[in-house]
């Protein structure tokens, strides 16, 4: 088989388990090769500004590393490769570092349109660039390469690691990591899907080769840089409503680029109007939007909701698979008024 027939193969496969809607919901994981099968369950009322550990989607290839379930009493991390001073770093060395939170939004590259395999997070831990300045990265170097105790590795430009937004987190809304979320450390890169986002980091590694990540291995994209995102939260699908006023909302996302605009559609994407946008919590987070609309004729209605980011790049109306750059089309919502 030659290579590119392999890829289509293995793409064939990951189409295929995506596809399964039931899976999403039915909380039960299972997980054949090649599957990017984000864990998460619809909320039942609205979507909160930060979103509750307990309730953010969880995604990895092979769950809580044996090494973590252990206990990370003896947890180190090793930044090696081409550095002056290597470091070997335990999580009390951390908590000597300066502390820097954040409130940044993740989303995996396999969540749906209108999907939950997104969140938003108060992340506090230290700045991947002060760490990577403290080693001092030769010049010749261009690459970080992170490994996780399941084996997981992905690889970074330097360029986009010593932007000064990037963390190595060690607690999430204000409580250490919980297992399943990467504990005792784990990166959070704004602008790139969590497929960047490596959990459980024991090494890194300052290279001048690129390496390829586990998941662009199997396909995926290489740079995994959000897509403009929107979906809505309200009303749901199938709801009913008396006629008359009933407001539109939900959340939109672009990364670290912000969100420009949201606009909504209620005629089946015939016209559009402006919605209007919350302050976002920061920079990296997501934003809420919401549309007070005047329903008076009853009858079945589609809202539709599209997003654009702050460099005007709005959202493609393409309703692509997220294999293998993350999905691009807009959200729907069938609902009633009586
Ligand atoms: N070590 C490790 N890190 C990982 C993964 C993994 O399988 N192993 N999965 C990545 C993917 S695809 C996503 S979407 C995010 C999910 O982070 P969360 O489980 O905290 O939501 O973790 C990323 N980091
Ligand atoms: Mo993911």
């Amino acid at each position: 088989m030659t290579r590119a027939r392999f890829l289509q193969y293995l793409a064939g496969w990951a189409l295929f388990f995506m596809a399964l809607p039931l899976r999403a919901f039915s909380g039960v994981r299972v997980r054949p090769v090649n599957d990017m099968a984000p864990r998460f369950t619809v909320p039942e009322g609205a979507t909160l500004p930060i979103t509750p550990v307990k309730d953010f989607y969880v995604e990895d290839i092979s769950g809580v590393p044996a090494k973590v379930k252990q206990g990370t009493a003896g947890w180190t991390l090793h930044i090696s490769g081409q550095v002056q001073k290597p470091l070997t770093l335990s999580p009390e060395d951390f908590k000597q570092r300066k502390q820097v939170t954040r409130i940044i939004t993740l989303s995996c590259i396999g969540n749906p349109v209108g999907g939950h395999a997104i969140g938003n997070a108060e992340w506090r831990g230290v700045l991947l660039s002060s760490l990577l300045k403290e080693a001092g990265v030769d010049d010749s170097a261009e690459w970080l390469t992170f490994h996780g105790a399941d084996g997981y590795h992905e690889t970074l430009p330097l360029s986009e690691a010593m932007k000064p937004s990037g963390l190595l987190a060690t607690h999430m809304n204000g409580k250490p990591l919980t297992r399943d979320h990467g504990r005792p450390v784990r990166l959070l890169i704004p602008g790139l899907y969590g497929i960047k986002q490596v959990k459980w980091i024991t090494r890194m590694e300052v290279t001048s080769d690129w390496r390829a990540g586990y998941w662009h291995e199997k396909g995926w994209s290489r740079e995994a840089r959000v897509q403009v995102f929107s979906r809505i939260d309200l009303p749901k699908s199938g709801e009913w409503f008396q006629r008359g006023e009933q407001e539109i909302r939900g959340i939109a996302f672009a990364g670290d680029r912000g969100i420009d605009r949201v606009e909504v559609s209620w005629d089946g994407g015939k016209t559009w109007q402006v919605a209007e946008m919350e302050k976002p919590l920061s920079p990296w987070s997501w934003v809420f939007w919401r549309k007070r609309v005047e329903f008076e004729r009853g009858g079945r209605y589609t809202v539709m909701v599209r997003a654009a980011d702050q460099y005007s790049r709005v959202q493609d109306n393409t309703r692509r698979d997220p294999f293998p750059a993350g999905t691009t089309g807009y959200h729907k919502v069938e609902f009633r008024v009586y």
